[in-house]
C-alpha cells in the first residue's frame, strides 16, 4: 500500500468527482498525447483501496488450481499493449433525465501502455473443464456499496467487485486480455489495481478488474451486481443489453473549448476510438449544424487504442460552434444526442464545443 503522500501526489493532477470511493477524471491534457501520462489517467473505484496479499488464486472448474505470485506472472511471456480504457459512465452528466450513478463529465477515458501476462496463458496452465462456460474475476476490494443496488439480493453492507467473461473470450490468446503488472513502464499504482489487474481491450473498463485476487472457471453464467445488475443498458424502448464493447466516439483536444484563437489556419484535432472496429472516418462541422468535412485520420498505431485525427480550419473572426463525429469499420457512427438509458451508460453523442476566433 502506498503512503498517504504518495497517494496524494498520484491524485493531484486529476479532477475529483468523489473523494470516497475515490473517483476522478483525467484533466483535458490527458487526451492530448498518444499515451496519457500515468498521473493524468482517470480513476474509478467502487470501494476503498484494498489490501492485497500478492497472491492470485485460480480455481473453480479447472484441472489444476493455481496460486500465482507477481514473480510467477512475470515469468510468463510478457505482452505490452497501449489500451484505451473508458468508463461506461463517461458522459453521464449529459443525459436527461439525469441518470443515477457517479456524475462523470467527459474525461473518464485515458490510454496507457499496459504490460503483463496473457490471461489465456494462465487459464491454459489451470486447464478449464470441458463444461466451463464463463470465468469469474474477483478484486480484493469490498465494502459498503455507495450506490443503490439493482439486484434484490445484493449485500449492500459488504459487497465485492466481481465480473465475468465468457470462457471462449477469456481463454482465446487472440483476445490479448492481460493480467497487467506495469502501467507506462512502472509497477501499477494503488488506484490502478496494484499489484496486478486485468486489462480487457475494446471493452468498457468495468471488465478490467483491478486488484485481481481470484479467477474461477464457472459452469453457469455469472449473476451479480456488477454483471447483471449495474452495467446493463436499460433502454427506454427495447430489451436490456450488457455493457460490453466501447461505443464509437471522437473527442476534440484542440482548440480548447471556450477559448479564443487567432483567425487564419486553426488546427482542429483530437482522438477517436471504438471497441467495435478501427476508426474509418472522422468528420468535423464548423457551423454548429451544417455540412461535415472529412478530417485527416492517422492510421491506428495499435489495435486497442485511440487514433489521432486533424483538420485545418480556415477560421474567420466570430464565435463558432464545432462538432466532430467518428465512424468505425463496423459502420457504427455517433448519434446526435445521448441515447438515454436508466443508469446512464455508453454516452457517445457527437461532441459540440464553441470557440471565439479573434
Ligand atoms: N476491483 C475493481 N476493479 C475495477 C473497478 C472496481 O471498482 N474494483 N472499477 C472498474 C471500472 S467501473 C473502471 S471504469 C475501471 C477504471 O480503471 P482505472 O481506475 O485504472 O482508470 O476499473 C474497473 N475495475
Ligand atoms: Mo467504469
Amino acid at each position: 500500500m502506498e503512503t498517504a503522500e504518495a497517494l496524494a501526489a498520484a491524485r493531484g493532477a486529476l479532477q475529483m468527482i468523489n473523494p470516497a470511493p475515490y473517483n476522478a477524471e483525467a484533466p483535458r491534457e490527458g487526451l492530448v498525447g498518444e499515451i496519457t501520462p500515468t498521473e493524468y489517467h482517470y480513476v474509478r473505484s467502487n470501494f476503498p483501496l484494498p489490501e492485497h496479499d500478492g497472491v492470485l488464486e485460480v480455481g473453480g472448474a479447472v484441472a489444476q488450481p493455481l496460486r500465482l505470485t507477481l514473480d510467477d506472472l512475470r515469468a510468463l511471456p510478457a505482452v505490452e499493449r497501449a489500451v484505451t480504457l473508458e468508463c461506461a459512465g463517461n458522459g453521464r452528466l449529459q443525459m436527461r433525465p439525469l441518470p443515477t450513478g457517479e456524475p462523470w463529465g467527459d474525461y473518464a477515458v485515458s490510454t496507457a501502455r499496459w504490460k503483463g501476462a496473457r490471461l489465456s496463458d494462465v487459464l491454459a496452465q489451470a486447464g478449464p473443464a470441458a463444461d466451463g462456460v464463463e470465468v469469474r474475476f474477483e478484486g480484493a476490494d469490498h465494502g459498503a456499496y455507495h450506490l443503490k443496488p439493482v439486484l434484490a439480493d445484493t449485500n449492500r453492507e459488504d459487497l465485492s467487485f466481481v465480473r465475468g467473461l465468457r470462457l471462449e473470450h477469456a481463454a482465446d490468446p487472440a483476445s490479448e486480455i492481460l493480467i497487467a503488472y506495469e502501467m507506462n513502464g512502472e509497477p501499477l499504482g494503488a488506484d490502478h489495481g496494484a499489484p496486478f489487474r486485468m486489462v480487457v481491450p475494446h471493452w468498457y473498463a468495468v471488465a478490467s478488474v483491478k486488484w485481481l485476487k481470484r479467477i474461477d472457471v464457472l459452469t453457469e453464467p455469472l449473476v451479480g451486481e456488477f454483471q447483471t445488475g449495474h452495467y446493463m443498458f436499460e433502454w427506454a424502448d427495447r430489451e436490456p443489453e450488457r455493457v460490453e464493447l466501447m461505443r464509437v466516439r471522437a473527442r476534440l483536444t484542440e482548440p480548447v473549448p471556450e477559448s479564443a484563437v487567432p483567425a487564419g489556419t486553426v488546427a482542429v484535432r483530437g482522438k477517436a476510438w471504438s471497441g467495435t472496429g478501427p476508426i474509418t472516418k472522422v468528420e468535423v462541422a464548423l457551423t454548429g449544424a451544417g455540412e461535415w468535412y472529412e478530417a485527416t485520420l492517422a492510421e491506428p498505431t495499435g489495435p486497442y487504442h485511440w487514433q489521432e485525427w486533424s483538420y485545418d480550419w480556415q477560421a474567420e473572426p466570430g464565435r463558432h460552434t464545432l462538432r466532430v463525429r467518428a465512424t468505425d469499420a463496423a459502420g457504427n457512427v455517433q448519434p446526435e444526442v445521448p441515447e438515454w438509458n436508466r443508469l446512464g451508460y455508453g454516452n457517445n453523442a457527437i461532441e459540440v464545443i464553441y470557440v471565439d476566433v479573434i
